[in-house]
């Protein structure tokens, strides 16, 4: 059987940029400085928000591994990885988000349950390998496939490692069998990430990316894909990773009530300057961040405000890349991809900058945490907004 396995003790962790900022060790999650998602268009590995739900997996060895393939299929099978790195390589450049990005701004309106979250639980990677629509073809399973004979409409991805909220089970999630056989919706088996071999954090040997879709469902250390009936019963698809209003708390949350979270909404964040940052009067400053929003709807503009959303000014926006891995380009913008903004302005503090994005088709931000506050705190994509200090030591050393 596969030589992939999830140790049950945190003895065997793969080495981690120390700027990193640790929201949690065991398991091991943490995000980068906001400054270093807009330094570049294609966030390096090392920079890349790591999210875990157990030790990381050790594969002992990649000659013996093998992905199984089976449930309702007309012909399961077990592929190897020299067999998999064989298949057309595709790659994608997509933009992978927690649905907990930003959850601290909205424990801070009132307690949620979850790991915090700054602004950096997203990164923007190039990712190849086989698509999955090509392994499902192998299995039997034509493209745009709705539902097999035998009844599969799911494609439920598992893994390794062992996590505590499936107790002691690995972790696993699916997605509509509609979306894994569409060519056009990028599914990946991913082996590579920017052009590496995938890194033990990020999921090797194997990793799903689901392009478009909340973090949660791109299983990493991918073991085995069965084609199932109904939609994975894992821990994370039924019992977390669901959105309920601002009524429901821990005491009445019922939840077969909510469908699983999957395409994110638009999303938006200053990340330069920092929160808090002194500057001196009328300081003329580049504001950045990254825009992004869910399903393959695409950025259509970022307005951003120094007056406190009296009125806005439209930000620039931009999706520059080196493309030495892409060898099926047609051209076109990155559909699964942020864009990074930017905006020059003159600002006078002690003030706030403000930022909104829409999206392709027309969707906005709301305003305000609150009206999207909710038990896990998932899918903050309020407003986004940073407080800029008076730099009065400055002041007055430019008045001598
Ligand atoms: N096997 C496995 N896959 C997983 C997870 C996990 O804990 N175990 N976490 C998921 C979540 S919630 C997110 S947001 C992404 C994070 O991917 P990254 O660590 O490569 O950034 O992986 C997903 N895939
Ligand atoms: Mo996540």
């Amino acid at each position: 059987m596969s030589s992939l396995r999830g140790p049950t003790t945190y003895d065997l962790e793969p080495p981690r940029h120390p700027s990193l900022k640790i929201n949690s060790k065991e398991p091991f999650n943490a995000e980068p400085p906001l400054s270093a998602l807009v330094a570049s268009y294609i966030t390096p590995e090392e920079f890349f928000y790591k999210r875990n739900h157990g030790p990381i997996p050790v594969l002992e060895n990649p000659d013996t591994f093998l992905l199984e393939i089976g449930g309702l299929v007309p012909h399961s099978q077990y592929l190897s990885l020299e067999f998999i790195r064989k298949l057309h390589k595709h790659s994608v450049t997509a933009t992978l988000q927690c649905a907990g990005n930003r959850r601290t701004a909205m424990s801070e309106k009132r307690a949620v349950k979850g790991v915090g979250w700054g602004a950096a639980a997203i990164g923007n990677a190039i990712w190849s390998g086989a698509r999955l629509s090509d392994v499902l073809e192998l299995v039997g399973i034509p493209q745009n496939t709705a539902a097999t004979l035998n009844g599969g409409k799911h494609v439920e991805f598992v893994s390794v490692d062992v996590c505590k909220e499936e107790k002691g089970g690995p972790y696993k999630a699916s997605i509509p069998l509609m979306q894994a056989t569409n060519r056009e919706a990028d599914v990946l088996l991913a082996y590579e990430m920017n052009g590496k071999e995938l890194n033990r954090d990020h999921g090797f040997p194997l990793r799903v990316v689901v392009p478009g879709v909340i973090g949660a469902r791109s299983v990493k250390w991918l073991r085995a894909i069965y084609v199932l009936a109904e939609e994975c019963q894992g821990f994370f698809m039924q019992r977390d990773y669901k959105m309920f209003p601002p009524s429901v708390d821990w005491d009445n949350v019922d939840w077969p009530t909510r469908r699983p979270l999957m395409d994110f909404p638009v999303q938006c964040t200053i990340c330069s300057p920092e929160e808090g940052t002194s500057l001196k009067p009328r300081s003329k400053v580049t504001v950045r961040g990254y825009a992004v929003s869910g399903g393959g709807r695409g950025i259509e503009r970022v307005d951003v405000s120094i007056d406190g959303g009296h009125t806005w000014l439209e930000a620039n926006r931009s999706q520059l890349q080196q493309r030495p891995y892409i060898s099926d380009d047609d051209g076109k913008r990155d559909k699964w991809a942020w864009v990074l903004w930017d905006l020059s302005v003159e600002l006078s503090p002690p003030m706030d900058i403000i930022v909104k994005a829409i999206d392709s088709s027309a969707n906005v931000q709301p305003e305000n945490v609150e009206t999207i506050w909710n038990l896990r705190g998932v899918l903050n994509n309020s407003w986004h907004r940073i407080h800029i200090e008076a730099s009065h030591r400055k002041e007055i050393q430019s008045n001598l």
